[in-house]
């Protein structure tokens, strides 16, 4: 994959969270802890009507607000006639303040309630993370009235996959596609880690500079992390004209700490989302995300439980017996790691089963594993990975080995065959686009293209790790206590 990663480096530098500026639908305040104006939007005209703006807040207390946590709805205020729903959160020294047209009372007026009472439930009675997701996508859409909404996962190199999708007619299809690394940024993923929802009403929209009323200080320096309005990057709502949609909204999916996913919603044309629809899609993200994350972790204890019944059996088998290792090579043994074929290499000998790579090419495996020093080594890629793998016919894509003992070459080694595939890509990810001003920018086209993967097993799960360990665990058990035995009997 690596060679259809583009320059992630240049993307990765532009400084998201200090963009100094705001998305104009709205407006922000910033304010010291004595409620002194420090910086405002310019979409407010200026500093004297900021201050106007600023006294209409005097009844919203801060006092209670704990820096870096996400902002918090204090109501709403009249401005002009005109009703404002306002947000604040802290950081270190300042309050930022936000203000927003609330929307017209339409159907939805109590989304979170509808999550509570339909949603939950119906998530709670599926059983895979796939009908989840489609659950999600429909409830997502449902809530907002975007024409299309994508449930997507990451996978190990940061890659998307669409898992589900809702769409309107007249909406591309991305079911089952993928999405490089490229598209997200480190930095991005980084904030989204933290901030887990970001809205774009209408990406054809001038930011809104923040302007400073303290002479010499520079309000590029305010962090919006947290502020809703945050002006996006640049090159992220060329992405989106890219792709013909004007407005977006992605939801964090947050799985044991870590950015599993996003919900990702567009819309062909601008889409303004109130604030309590925005809460209840944040509450939807995090429902989604509690149910995946239970059951992953309920799947991988099934599966670790079924692999450890394996495991003792297997391990039984050989303490009735003489002990001897090449007893292991069963289909027991290939079942333990979903392998094609498992040897057991002890020293010179060898002892198969299933298919196998030729004698030389294992005793080159051997000689890799034994060289790496790890006690269980995995490859999905052997022919790129191992050194000088031209050399060596009958080579497997993928490699589990165990090694059980320091001193001599005891090994136990599992092969599998090379799982060719296609991944549909939403556009061709090797098309780098360079501007004539040097930089990166996203690609143009979201067309379908397909690639081949080649020469790459199906990767090891975590369970079938783990399980190779305590294998190793117990095999080095029998072999001492058998040493043991053999030295009793000696003397
Ligand atoms: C941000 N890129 C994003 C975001 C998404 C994507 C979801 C988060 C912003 C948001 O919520 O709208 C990508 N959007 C997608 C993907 C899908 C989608 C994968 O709908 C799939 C359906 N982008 C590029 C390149 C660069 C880049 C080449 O394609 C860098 C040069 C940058 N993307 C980029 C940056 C951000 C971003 C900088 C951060 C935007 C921000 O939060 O300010």
């Amino acid at each position: 994959m690596q060679q259809l990663l583009p320059d992630l480096v240049a993307c990765a530098d532009e400084p998201i969270r200090v963009p100094g500026a705001i998305q104009p639908h709205g407006w922000m305040l910033v304010v010291d802890a004595s409620r002194h104006l420090v910086a405002y939007s310019g979409n407010l005209g200026d500093a004297v009507r900021a201050r106007a703006v600023l006294e209409r807040l005097d009844g919203i207390n801060l006092a209670r607000l704990v820096a870096s946590e996400p902002p918090a709805a204090m109501g709403s205020v009249d401005i002009d006639g005109v009703p404002h729903d306002v947000l604040a959160h802290r950081l270190e020294q300042y309050f930022i303040l936000e203000l927003e047209p609330a929307a017209p009372v339409t159907g939805t007026q109590a989304p979170l309630y509808g999550l509570a009472r339909t949603f939950l439930p119906r998530l709670q009675g599926v059983s895979s993370v796939e009908a989840l997701s489609a659950l999600a996508a429909d409830e997502m859409k449902r809530l907002t009235g975007f024409g299309r909404c994508l449930v997507y996962r990451f996978d190990a190199e940061g890659h998307g996959e669409v898992l589900a999708q809702a769409i309107d007619e007249g909406y591309e299809s991305y079911e089952g596609h993928h999405f490089p690394a490229a598209d997200i940024p480190a930095q991005a993923r980084e904030l989204y880690r933290l901030n887990h929802i970001r809205v774009i009403p209408d990406a054809r929209y001038g930011p809104a500079a923040l302007v400073g009323v303290v002479p010499g200080f520079d309000p590029r320096g305010i962090d919006l992390s947290w502020a809703t309005l945050r002006s996006v990057s640049p090159i992220h709502l060329e992405y989106m004209v890219n792709m013909g949609t004007l407005a977006s909204m992605s939801v964090s999916i947050m799985v044991r700490g870590k950015l599993w996913g996003l919900i990702s919603c567009h819309n062909h044309g601008p889409l303004p989302l109130s604030q309590p629809v925005r809460a209840a899609c944040e509450h939807l993200g995090q429902l989604l995300s509690l149910q995946i994350e239970a059951k992953e972790d309920n799947a991988e204890v099934a599966e670790r439980l079924e692999l450890r019944k394996l495991t003792l059996e297997i391990v039984a088998h050989l303490a009735e017996s003489d002990a001897t290792l090449q007893k292991l090579t069963t289909t027991q043994l290939l079942r333990l790691a979903q392998a094609g074929g498992a040897a057991v290499v002890l020293d010179e000998q060898s002892w198969a089963v299933g298919d196998t790579p030729p004698h030389e090419t294992m005793r080159a495996l051997a000689d890799w594993v034994a060289a790496s020093g790890q006690s269980v080594f995995r490859s999905e890629r052997v022919g790129e990975e191992m050194p000088g793998a031209a050399a060596f016919p009958g080579l497997p894509a993928g490699l589990l080995a165990i090694s059980i003992s320091q001193v001599h070459r005891h090994l136990v080694m599992w092969f599998r065959p090379e799982h060719i595939h296609t991944i549909q890509w939403a556009g061709d990810p090797r098309k780098e686009v360079r501007g004539t001003d040097g930089r990166i920018h996203p690609r143009r086209s979201f067309v379908s293209w397909r690639q081949q993967v080649r020469g790459v097993s199906a990767p090891w799960t975590p369970a079938q790790l783990i399980t190779a360990g305590e294998l190793r665990q117990a095999l080095i058990g029998i072999v001492l206590r058998r040493a043991q035995e053999m030295a009793e009997f000696a003397t």
